[in-house]
């Protein structure tokens, strides 16, 4: 058992009068909306790294943080952190954690060695899930902190390093399904560039679409049921990444004959970064049908940077759950906080409170996204801009067969003369601010 939250009760929901900061005003896990209750609907998953590894540098400064487990570069020590993680689960009673495997193991000197630690922490990890753990939302690869992915993970000019990829990648698979992970994610913090001047493109992107191709090869050689998931990014901590946004990824997914196969893990933080809106990149997975999982975070609007805050705007929120259920809702995604403390918060408590209120305000975008969706309060309207489109002569412009010469001769024979109608903006706003 770990030491470091000793004293902090699992937190409970208090409803929505209570003022207690370590207690849900909003997320009251068993309670229904529609056929599934809040926690099936949100799936809420903590990540390892920003909360027990990450020591609160930043690029002026080093460690903030002292935690009991750092530098954690022994088994010991990897397993007390081990110990105290699981204690946070439970306290904030999340069905699901995630993990990279540089977060929960020290590095060996070998390839082998590296993983037999890392398969030493899965039977631990293991042990504690069945004892009422969280289970593994998604498992993934750190192909990004070691100095040898400096120039690139499986885009390295280097072939050595697209073939110790392919190992790490291999051990990260076999652990996330040994440990019924839902998901496998892939984020290409590293795929990409500095300058083009050393670089060759091209070259990159096919040994990218070479290696994807191989990991679903081998999910399906290994059995593995859960899904594939591609993380978007623009930059940092390269100056361009390949998988920039979720139409970059579906572009690629497509020249490489893996739309099918491979689904997008959307972060809120990586969306503002790309020049969209978090909604704007959820529902852009969702048209393309690959939306897969959420990384939820938000950023500093004033500092360009991916500051991974804790999501805190009750309307933000709502707007990406709204998309989160027209998309179908989860299936083996969730909402993954890929989020991290200010480095001056130093506290264990914070570190709780933090998902409190993160969870809460989850819960509350959830809440309102439910109403509207109930209401069809944006449906409606959005129905009625589009009902023209539901006329048979409407329709026949859109199927199989119609040409630009017939529309165009019937156009000019009906005399076609559109007249333009409101969009609504302003009224659909207010619609909105009513249910947050
Ligand atoms: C970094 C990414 C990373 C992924 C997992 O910006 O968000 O944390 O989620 O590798
Ligand atoms: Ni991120
Ligand atoms: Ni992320």
């Amino acid at each position: 058992m770990g030491r470091y939250f000793e004293g902090i009760e699992p937190i409970t929901f208090a409803g929505s009068d209570s003022n207690d900061p370590m207690a849900f005003r909003h997320y009251d896990p068993s309670q229904k909306l529609g056929d599934k209750t809040m926690s099936d609907h949100l799936r809420f998953a903590v990540c390892y790294w920003h909360n027990f590894v990450w020591e609160g540098n930043d690029p002026f400064g080093g460690q903030t943080f002292e935690r009991p487990w750092f530098p954690a570069d022994t088994m010991a020590l990897a397993k007390q952190k081990a110990d105290d993680a699981f204690d946070m689960f439970r306290i904030l009673g999340v069905p699901y954690f995630c993990f990279h495997d540089h977060d929960v193991r020290p590095e060996g000197d070998t390839l082998k060695e590296s993983h037999k630690r890392l398969n030493e922490m899965a039977d631990y990890f293991a042990e504690k899930m069945a004892n009422g753990g969280p289970k593994l939302l998604w498992g993934t690869a750190n192909m990004f902190s070691n100095r040898r992915y400096m120039s690139g993970a499986s885009t390295n000019p280097d072939p050595d390093v697209f073939a110790y990829c392919a190992s790490t990648v291999r051990a990260c698979m076999d652990v996330t399904h040994r440990l019924e992970g839902e998901n496998y994610v892939l984020w290409g913090g590293r795929e990409g560039y500095e300058t083009l001047l050393n670089t060759n493109l091209g070259r990159e992107l096919q040994q990218m679409g070479r290696f994807l191709n191989m990991v679903v090869e081998y999910k399906h050689k290994i059995g593995y049921k859960g899904a594939i998931l591609i993380e978007p990014k623009p930059q940092e901590p390269t100056k361009h990444q390949y998988d920039f946004d979720v139409a970059t990824v579906y572009g690629f997914l497509k020249r490489f004959g893996l739309e099918n196969e491979v689904q997008v893990n959307v972060e809120q933080g990586h969306a503002i970064l790309a020049g969209h809106s978090f909604e704007h990149e959820l529902a852009t997975a969702h048209a393309l049908g690959i939306f897969g999982s959420i990384d939820m975070n938000r950023n500093d609007y004033q500092s360009g940077w991916d500051t991974d805050q804790f999501p805190n705007s009750p309307s933000e929120a709502a707007l990406a759950y709204y998309e989160v259920l027209m998309a179908g809702g989860f299936t083996t995604g969730g909402t993954n906080f890929d989020a991290k403390l200010r480095r001056q918060s130093l506290d264990g408590s914070d570190l709780i409170a933090a998902h409190v209120g993160g969870m809460d305000i989850c819960a509350r975008g959830l809440k309102s996204a439910h109403a509207m969706i109930a209401d069809r309060a944006l449906e409606g309207p959005r129905d009625l801009r589009y009902a023209g489109w539901e006329t048979p002569a409407a329709q026949a412009m859109l199927a199989e067969g119609a040409t630009l010469d017939g529309i165009a001769d019937d156009a000019e024979a009906r005399g076609v003369n559109p007249q333009p109608v409101s969009g609504q903006q302003e009224k659909l706003e207010n619609v909105v601010n009513r249910y947050v």
